[in-house]
């Protein structure tokens, strides 16, 4: 146990840092002590099973010996060294995802390694903007792609663009900063309980079999020209802003950025490693992406990393040019053994595996409670990351009519997630979700089957109250 004394932890944590999310008045400290596994210990003894995940990134579970065990030997040998120098830990990470993870698929090319997944998808985007020598970028509604300008001007999420709300209209600045560069086009999400075309799933393919949102975004790329689009960029599923593509949506946005000579960059940023069930979301889909954004999972988040791999044609064109970019801490010796740590881990332990089998019992364990409960409207997901959708009727219409397009003027106290949220933590169970109506779920790879469990007992507790006490209030 530590010695914290946590009053002046909680005192100097509200007087000295700066708060997101929430203002000064509202903001309400969580201590915690330690962690482990999939647990959070709170300085009285309390243990919360975090279905979170923290945010959808310690992979391998809280405190995993063997990557702590690396960094500790890292720590023998090396304080830094910037990217100029080499070390076994860099070189070893990169052959590690370019040969024994990505090897067998045959297209990755190279790896540049960053620190955060903005940082990785603002890399992804300036190579993208370089090899194809064009500036547009596609994105899409709800995308989440990070916090940096340009990672921001790809992010739709209206309520997570770094802006500050109009909680107090007459004390907000002129102008709301993390809006869009401009060099942005936004194309529909593929969320068909929802479509922003006015589409239903199952009447919305054309007559070859296209669907409606990749038939307009392909339209949109064409009106625009698609000389001046460099890049599409997608999260296979969209992580933050909680939607599960059809299965057909993925594989048709690959062939249309082929017919339209764009590339594809898949952020993995909190997908790949597993989360899934598969290394990498795309690989459920068959398809191969010119660009891929990675973070979170890299490392299990025991040390910030992110890098980006491209395929070999856009590696072989890098080679030729003297790139002028750096970043301090790109390949951070500590931050690469606890990579390289961590993606033996995973493949030692079979965890990507264990995540898709532990994906198929949450499956069931879900459709068990949609059949319980009429609030579900779907389950949707895979691995260990999945959507609950809560809806108003079985036209799966919002409880929160804004839906997630809401942004943090209003109090998010009144969410049916944060209710959730709220009533599953007296069971020792943190589960809710980023937008108003959709729970989203994430557990470590290696979750047991008991853990799965009480997650979904305190879900079905959450449930009960919230249809009885406050749905059926209303
Ligand atoms: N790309 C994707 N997710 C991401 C993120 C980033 C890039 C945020 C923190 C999130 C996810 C789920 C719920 C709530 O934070 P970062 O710079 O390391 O990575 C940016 C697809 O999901 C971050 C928040």
């Amino acid at each position: 146990m530590s010695q914290a004394d946590w009053k002046k932890v909680e005192e100097w944590d509200k007087k000295y840092i700066l708060r997101t999310f929430s203002t000064q008045e509202e903001y309400q400290p969580i201590p915690i002590e330690s962690t482990e596994g999939d647990y959070l210990i709170m300085p009285d003894g309390t243990r919360l099973l975090d279905c979170f995940n923290q945010l959808y990134c310690v992979n391998v579970g809280q405190k995993n010996e063997k990557v702590n065990q690396a960094i500790k030997e890292a720590l023998d040998r090396y304080g830094f060294l910037q990217d100029a120098y080499t070390t076994d830990y860099k070189a070893k990470a990169a052959k590690l995802i370019i040969e024994d993870i990505l090897g067998n698929e045959d297209w990755a090319g190279k790896v540049r390694f960053v620190s955060t997944g903005s940082e990785a998808v603002e890399t992804a985007l300036m190579i993208a903007r370089l090899y194809k020598n064009r500036q547009l970028v596609v994105t899409r509604e709800y995308a989440y792609h990070g916090f940096t300008k340009g990672s921001t001007s790809v992010t739709r999420l209206k309520g997570s663009r770094s802006g500050i709300t109009e909680t107090n209209p007459s004390s907000l600045p002129q102008g709301v900063p993390g809006q869009d560069n401009g060099l942005v086009a936004v194309a529909p999400s593929p969320n068909c309980i929802r479509c922003s075309l006015g589409h239903q799933y199952g009447s919305c393919h054309d007559e070859n079999g296209e669907l409606a949102c990749v038939k307009y975004t392909r339209r949109m790329i064409e009106n625009q020209g698609r000389e001046q689009v460099a890049a599409i960029i997608t999260e296979v599923t969209q992580g933050a802003g909680s939607v599960q593509p059809p299965d057909e949506y993925i594989p048709q946005i690959r062939q249309m950025t082929k017919e339209l000579d764009i590339l594809w960059i898949a952020d993995e940023v909190l997908t790949g490693f597993g989360r899934t069930g598969e290394w990498f979301a795309y690989q459920h889909y068959g398809v191969q992406p010119d660009i891929v954004s990675m973070a979170k999972g890299i490392s299990s988040s025991a040390i910030p990393a992110g890098a980006v791999v491209v395929n070999k044609e856009i590696a072989e064109f890098m080679d030729q040019y003297r790139w002028e970019t750096v970043s301090t801490y790109s390949g951070h010796p500590i931050a690469m053994a606890a990579v390289c740590a961590n993606i033996e881990h995973i493949m030692e332990e079979n965890l990507v595996d264990k995540s898709r089998k532990a994906g198929h019992y949450i499956q069931q364990k879900l459709i068990e409670l949609k059949s319980k409960h009429f609030s579900i409207g779907q389950v949707a997901g895979y691995g260990v990351l999945w959507i609950v959708e809560l809806v108003k009727d079985d036209k799966m219409r919002p409880l929160v009519e804004i839906d997630r397009n809401f942004t943090h003027e209003v109090d998010p106290s009144t969410f049916p997630t944060n209710i959730i949220r709220e009533k599953a933590i007296e069971k020792g169970v943190l589960i809710g979700g980023v937008m108003p109506n959709t729970l989203r779920i994430g557990l470590s790879l290696n979750v047991s089957k008991e853990d799965i469990d009480k997650a979904m007992d305190a879900l079905d507790f959450a449930l009960t109250h919230f249809e009885s006490k406050v749905l059926q209030a209303n």
